[in-house]
């Protein structure tokens, strides 16, 4: 028997429930990028652990989401917008010291560790993102943001052949998201086969470009340049393709009132077998191009011609 007062209370239930299930059910957000770093991000509205969200994100090759910065934190909370959701941060490994999952230097930090305790080691972020908070191993959180990381390519440069299977190599300049590394990496294109690594500087402002020089040091490897800024001028450094251990070299250009911008290489023009190195800088204050050519070796200037 249905009178029409029990009717009204099962239709009001059914409303709530109906609006508890679609509330429970909120769609994933769309893949957007941020202009800034280039990563891309997505929320994921699922009830699971940390260590369930953190795998879930690999699978889609990606990473729970680091925020290193005020500023990614505001790009999240302005377009992934969720009261709570789970990052990229945990002090399972040293309690008390918290990391990320990438490795990325621990500096940015809202870990609200007033009612953390020993067992609580997988952090969440809530209310926009104001705090940190942590959460046990079996806590679930309604949501997790997985974040696509992307090495920062720059340029490249063609190595004359280093392991004699008569392909020249090619090197490759990036910034690595995770270490910030300005790293240059040498492959065989015919094998597939990474022959040297080398880093130079660190951070995220992106080193110019890559240069490969004749040699330098005498083993009969190329050299390899990379265009940066240093102490305000333009600078660059120079490392045997197949030693990441020392410099063989750091040349400095114009002056500081240049930022620089590009860097090329000619042969050796002055005769003593040493690449020329040709940097291209645009003056700080009245934006005017000026190009300086040195010698890689000895670093004399050579000629410089402003435009
Ligand atoms: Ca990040
Ligand atoms: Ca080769
Ligand atoms: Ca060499
Ligand atoms: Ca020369």
């Amino acid at each position: 028997m249905i009178n029409k007062k029990t009717l009204t209370l099962s239709l009001y239930f059914g409303g709530t429930i109906l609006f508890m299930l679609v509330a429970n059910v909120q769609a994933d957000s769309q893949r957007i990028q941020w202009d800034n770093n280039k990563h891309f991000y997505q929320r994921f509205d699922q009830k699971i652990t940390w260590t369930d969200a953190r795998d879930k994100c690999v699978n889609k090759g990606a990473h729970l989401v680091t925020i290193t910065s005020a500023e990614e934190g505001g790009f999240i909370y302005n377009n992934l917008y969720s009261n709570y959701f789970w990052i990229g941060a945990s002090d399972a490994k040293v309690e008390g010291r918290f990391a990320w999952v990438t490795n990325e230097k621990w500096g940015y930090d809202l870990v609200d560790d007033t009612d953390s305790s020993g067992g609580e080691d997988y952090v969440y972020a809530r209310n926009s993102g104001s705090s940190w908070q942590t959460g046990t191993i079996t806590e679930t959180v309604g949501t997790y943001i997985c974040e696509w990381s992307a090495d920062n390519y720059v340029g490249l440069a063609i190595v004359p052949d280093m392991n004699g299977n008569g392909s020249d190599e090619i090197a490759v300049l990036y910034v690595d998201y995770v270490t910030t590394k300005h790293t240059v990496k040498i492959r065989d294109p015919k094998t597939d086969k990474t022959l040297s690594t080398l880093t130079f500087k660190s951070g995220l402002q992106a080193p110019q470009g890559v240069v490969a020089l004749e040699d330098i040091n005498g083993n009969g490897v190329s050299e390899i340049g990379v265009l940066y800024t240093e102490s305000g001028r333009p600078s660059v450094g120079i490392k045997d393709a197949n030693n990441d251990k020392a410099y063989l070299n750091t040349l400095r250009f114009l002056n500081r009132a240049y930022t620089p911008v590009q860097i090329t290489v000619s042969p050796d023009s002055n005769g003593n077998g040493s690449s020329e190195i040709t940097v291209l800088g645009i003056g700080k204050t009245n934006n005017t191009p000026k190009a300086e050519t040195r010698d890689s070796s000895t670093g004399a200037r050579l000629n410089d011609t402003a435009f």
